[in-house]
């Protein structure tokens, strides 16, 4: 590198670093440095899997659902999903990715999508206990998002969380709805809130002194806040809710501490989440293979659009 071209180069950083201490946003154009490009690469495309993988539990009970009504909303649910990953991967675009590399890198494992969808859906409770606590625990970790220092995503992150808000409320509505029912209802949501309660708090990712990304993506304006600041807030956030229901959060070490102005709560399995999140969870291989198949099926389809899209380019 040349003496200008390190100038050069100096002053673009100096531009870079400016936007993030003013609070404003990095647009696609704009100069980054490479490490925050990858920083984003990786996290939205994780968060895009996540979505594109998260319509798979809840899709098993598509065709077993209750009731008509039941059925309509768990399917809009499911396809707002689909549209999350889609904004997400448009995200990404603008990063200089395409989605075939990215949707590749899942299906070879190369890229990691959220724990939580490496367990299974065994009763009708654990939709509403999805749409209650998992997309509960989404709603604290994306909210801040919404003021991510790439323009891109955070505002993909504000439509998306409006959704999210819906999704949690029907969860929640559902589950209101059985523990008003039979006994059996009551003690389903309470089985299915005893096998989510944990997964849950482990979405936020690793504690803070075992995250390795933390100080620099807040550094950068990425991430707003550490992982446990917001499973923290989602803790604080959930107990009043689990009351109201009338559920019980499974760890007896779940208390006020008034000194702390918070909640105490046990401490997640870290060596599960460490399997879960190398492959090792109860779904992850039929997952996987799931979308794998998936892709592989929808091959000749995305061929038809090329091949119509290269004939109106032609013919317009
Ligand atoms: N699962 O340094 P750390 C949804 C990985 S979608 C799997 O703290 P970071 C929804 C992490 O990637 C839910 N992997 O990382 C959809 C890193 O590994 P690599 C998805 C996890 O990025 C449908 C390593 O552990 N939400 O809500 O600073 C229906 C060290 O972690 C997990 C998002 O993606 C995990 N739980 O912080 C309903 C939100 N946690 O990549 C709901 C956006 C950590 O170095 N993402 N890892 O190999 C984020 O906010 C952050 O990426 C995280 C992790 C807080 C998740």
């Amino acid at each position: 590198m040349t003496t200008t071209e390190r100038r050069g180069e100096t002053e673009l950083s100096a531009g870079f670093e400016e936007i993030v201490a003013a609070d404003q946003r990095v647009e696609p154009r704009d100069w980054m440095p490479d490490a925050y490009r990858a920083t984003l690469v990786r996290q939205i495309a994780q968060h895009a899997h996540s979505e594109i993988i998260g319509m798979q539990p809840e899709g098993n009970w598509i065709l077993r659902a209750p009731s008509l009504r039941r059925k309509a909303i768990l399917l809009a649910k499911v396809q707002d999903e689909a549209g999350h990953g889609l904004y997400l991967y448009a995200a990404a675009e603008t990063l200089g990715v395409d989605r075939e590399e990215l949707t590749e890198k899942l299906i070879e494992s190369r890229q990691k999508y959220s724990s939580i969808f490496n367990y299974p859906t065994l009763t009708y409770a654990d939709i509403g206990v999805i749409g209650w606590l998992v997309d509960g625990a989404a709603i604290c970790n994306q909210v801040p998002l919404c003021r991510c220092s790439y323009g891109p995503y955070a505002r993909a992150m504000i439509r998306i969380c409006k959704e999210e808000s819906f999704h949690q409320r029907q969860g929640y509505e559902l589950l209101m709805t059985m523990m008003r029912g039979t006994d059996a209802q009551k003690a389903m949501v309470q089985e299915a809130t005893n096998r989510w309660w944990w997964p849950s708090l482990m979405m936020f990712g690793p504690p803070d002194a075992d995250s390795p990304n933390t100080r620099q993506s807040m550094a950068w304006g990425i991430k707003r806040h550490t992982n446990d600041e917001l499973r923290q807030r989602f803790v604080d956030m959930t107990v009043p809710q689990a009351e109201a229901l009338g559920v019980t959060l499974p760890d007896p070490e779940l208390r006020w501490n008034a000194e702390r102005d918070a909640h105490d709560y046990g401490e997640p399995d870290w060596v599960e989440f460490k399997s879960v999140i190398s492959g090792g969870g109860p779904c992850n291989t039929q997952r996987l293979a799931r979308r794998r198949r998936a892709h592989e099926s929808g091959a000749w389809v995305r061929e038809a659009a090329a091949a119509y899209a290269a004939k109106q380019e032609v013919h317009p």
